[in-house]
């Protein structure tokens, strides 16, 4: 037998993209509700108001992300938007019955992420709210009765508006005591429901993405720099908060990580591949490692970054690295010095990728990959010697149910029986202590990269589309039956 009998087998959600209920029980607005929806060609928005005339605009998420907003504007709901955030696929309607379903298919665990704003609205109130505490005790309680641990990402991909429009984000490092406060309050609320935490999804996407990883509205290598450091030295502290609570809990980093592929022998070209695996790997370095490596203090002397650090961080960030590391992986890429004369590669993150010839893609871009579980696994293995957790991996498509609610998604069974496989090899073969794998958005659900409900990637198929519209009924696809026999013997059987 591969993976152990306490292997947590689940499926992953966000709340900014499975939620909705943006302006119920008390919640305040957060940086997802002011993003539009896009799509493969289309990029996402930020919408925006400027206090100063009253006008209103937007700005696309790639500009964000090279040159900043605008000057002297507020990032703000704008009429006549549509937001997918907004209702998303309605969890906070539908919690007790997508849990059962979650049961149904003998889930051990099943990843979610509170919704900061929903506990304190403004991020920097001094006391929680209520009704938004409330809304996860019901969750936990009704993960409870099938016997499933929830796994809990305290900020994944929203930060509550408020910081970011007089903060800046997490640019300010004041945002580490909201943090702090935040992260404390739930994990004393959830003692003996809650034993998993992830602090920051995908926290390197502060590289690329610094609205959707922090609220961050200027793009400046320093101040990106900065609020990196501020969301280290906010794990750190949680880490201290949660081992003087509890010796139950547990913390992890959460990384988006993927194999980088050389296109070809020339080593240069396997250097190239080195420089971009670092870029996503310093950030485990400092968070999981305990302090930041070599060549990352050379990156930064190269790009002009002087970053500020207070006495004592140093020492937090040694002290208090993540108990475990979890990461987010859907396939390898590829890059080349010689990048200008090939095709370009596709998919989220894409940049500077080259197509890969061996790897055939979906309408995304995305390809199915059967060797990058074990190759990521290995890797983070042998660098840190810490137990990991796969909590995203899976395969969007344009799903199509039929009349009688029925949906043949082969195509995902094809994907993640490759990928577990690769998973199941990495235990197998090379020993690597795996503590569990959530696939990614389990019940369809909002895409982060495009905002679009078309690219789904549920067992469970949602009845809603790109405008809105729909019943919100679900049903099971093809693949809920599978996934559900492969956790019913355990990864044994993947037929
Ligand atoms: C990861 C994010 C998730 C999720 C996933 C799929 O990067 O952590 O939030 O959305 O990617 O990407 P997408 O939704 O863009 O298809």
């Amino acid at each position: 037998m591969s993976f152990s009998e306490h292997f947590l087998w689940g499926g992953a959600t966000a709340a900014n993209q499975y939620e909705g209920a943006w302006d119920e029980g008390g919640k305040g607005l957060s940086t997802s509700d002011v993003m539009t929806n896009g799509s493969h060609t289309v990029p996402r928005r930020i919408t925006w108001v400027k206090p100063a005339t009253g006008e209103t605009g937007s700005t696309d998420l790639s500009t964000l992300s090279c040159r900043g907003l605008p000057e002297g504007v507020e990032p703000a709901i704008v009429a006549g938007e549509f937001y997918p955030s907004h209702t998303a696929t309605d969890f906070y309607h539908h919690y007790a019955e997508d849990i059962a379903l979650m049961g149904e298919m003998g889930f051990k665990a099943f990843r979610l992420s509170i919704n900061w704003a929903r506990i304190f609205p403004n991020g920097d109130d001094e006391e929680p709210n209520e009704e938004g505490l409330a809304f996860y005790d019901a969750v936990f309680d009704e993960c409870a009765k099938y016997g499933i641990e929830p796994l809990v990402t305290l900020s994944h991909y929203e930060t509550p508006l408020n910081l970011a429009v007089r903060y800046g984000g997490w640019a300010d490092r004041r945002l580490i005591g909201f943090f702090e406060r935040y992260a404390k309050t739930v994990m004393k609320r959830y003692l003996g429901k809650v034993r998993y935490y992830l602090t920051f999804n995908e926290i390197n996407l502060m590289s690329m993405m610094p609205f959707m990883a922090g609220g961050v509205t200027d793009a400046a290598p320093q101040v990106r720099a900065q609020a990196a450091h501020h969301q280290f030295v906010a794990s750190a502290l949680t880490v201290k908060a949660a081992h003087e609570l509890s010796p139950e809990l547990r913390i992890g980093q959460m990384l988006a990580y993927s194999p980088v592929y050389p296109y070809s022998a020339d080593p240069a070209d396997d250097l190239l591949a080195m420089e971009r695996a670092h870029d996503a790997l310093w950030y485990a370095d400092v968070q999981t490692g305990g302090s930041y490596p070599a060549y990352r203090l050379k990156q930064m002397e190269r790009d002009g970054v002087a970053l500020e650090m207070e006495p004592g961080d140093e020492d937090l960030l040694a002290r208090y690295p993540a108990d475990f590391l979890s990461f987010s992986c859907y396939g390898g890429s590829t890059v080349s010095v010689r990048q200008r004369e090939l095709e370009a590669g596709s998919g989220n993150l894409a940049l500077g990728i080259v197509r890969n010839p061996c790897l055939a893609t979906n309408a995304w871009g995305w390809a199915t990959d059967p060797y990058c579980l074990r190759l990521a696994l290995n890797t983070l293995y042998d660098r840190y010697h810490k137990p990991l957790w796969v909590v995203e991996n899976g395969i969007g498509w344009s799903d199509v149910r039929e009349p009688d609610g029925s949906v043949h998604d082969d195509y995902r069974i094809d994907y993640l029986r490759q990928n577990i496989q690769s998973m199941k090899d990495a235990v197998d073969l090379d020993g690597v202590d795996l503590m569990g794998y959530t696939m990614w958005g389990c019940i369809d659900l909002v895409s982060a990269g495009t905002g679009e409900m078309r690219k789904r990637y549920g067992f469970v198929y949602v009845d809603r589309d790109d405008k809105g519209e729909g019943t919100l009924e679900r049903s099971r696809k093809d693949s809920f039956y599978w996934y559900k026999k492969v956790i019913a013997t355990n990864g044994e059987d993947l037929s």
